[in-house]
């Protein structure tokens, strides 16, 4: 019987503990990242059709720059519901959440060219706390993503901080605190996948390159890990990528509202 995946090594797990952060260089092939590429643009395309997709943080509008969005994006691609439980992918995330992983929700950014939209550094623990900080992103890169192109970048070691205070309503924290050029950068290449905490500190720089940077990112969780506020809920929210959800809580949920329904245990 194969073992599947490997999933981290030891030093990259080591890695992630002490930083808070990893690179996992290769995960796809770069035939696969050009392929997840045209899928994530032709999407774009397609979403421009019916509604607008750009946004950009409160704290940077006056740079104008913009960045191209969707969340969800296994509700409008099957490509990218395949791509959530790839074993390759499930393993990694299974190396630092533990058997069982959960999906808390996705989405695709797209940086056009020269105009790019940065990302103000700050934590995601704000945006959906969780008692037990199990909560990590995956950010897939679809294209190279060079210092130039608006790369992430990170402070090592800031998810022992725990989480700190904002300075803006968008949750971002304060510029002459935590400045984004004394950040690490993490440039990337098509394929490679960077993992981090929620309380990690992290943002990203302008791309000012000839070129779109796509990127997929993918919040997941242990499923015994709880909310501490029912904020951000997406569709799809709760689906195991691996393992199981030992406390059947997401089933329990679907039979609450069912039981509200004047239909409830009847057969369908
Ligand atoms: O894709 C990026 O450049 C950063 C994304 C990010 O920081 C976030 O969505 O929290």
């Amino acid at each position: 019987m194969s073992s599947g995946p490997p999933g981290l090594t030891q030093e990259q797990k080591a890695f992630y503990q002490s930083n808070g952060y990893v690179l996992c260089q290769g995960m796809f092939t770069r035939q696969e990242a050009a392929a997840l590429r045209r899928e994530a643009h032709e999407l774009a395309q397609r979403l421009t059709q019916f509604r607008n997709i750009e946004v950009v943080w409160t704290t940077v509008r006056q740079t104008n720059t913009v960045v191209q969005h969707c969340h969800d994006v296994q509700f409008y691609s099957a490509v990218f519901t395949r791509l959530l439980v790839d074993a390759r992918f499930t393993a990694a995330a299974q190396s630092i959440l533990g058997p069982n992983v959960q999906l808390h929700h996705t989405k695709i950014f797209i940086k056009p060219p020269e105009k790019g939209a940065p990302f103000p550094m700050h934590q995601d623990y704000p945006y959906f706390p969780h008692q037990n900080d199990s909560m990590i992103a995956a950010i897939i890169h679809f294209d190279d993503a060079p210092l130039e192109k608006g790369c992430v970048r990170v402070i090592p070691g800031s998810h022992k901080l725990g989480p700190l205070q904002a300075a803006a309503a968008d949750h971002s924290l304060p510029h002459d605190k935590y400045p984004i050029e004394k950040a690490t950068p993490c440039p990337a290449e098509a394929g490679d996948v960077l993992f981090f905490s929620y309380l990690t500190i992290h943002g990203s720089g302008m791309n000012t390159s000839g070129e779109a940077r796509t990127t997929l990112l993918v919040q997941m969780r242990d499923p015994l890990d709880p909310p501490l506020s029912h904020e951000h809920k997406s569709r799809g929210q709760g689906m195991m990528l691996a393992g199981v959800d030992p406390s059947c809580c997401t089933t329990k949920v679907i039979e609450e509202s069912a039981d509200q329904s004047p239909v409830a245990n009847q057969p369908r």
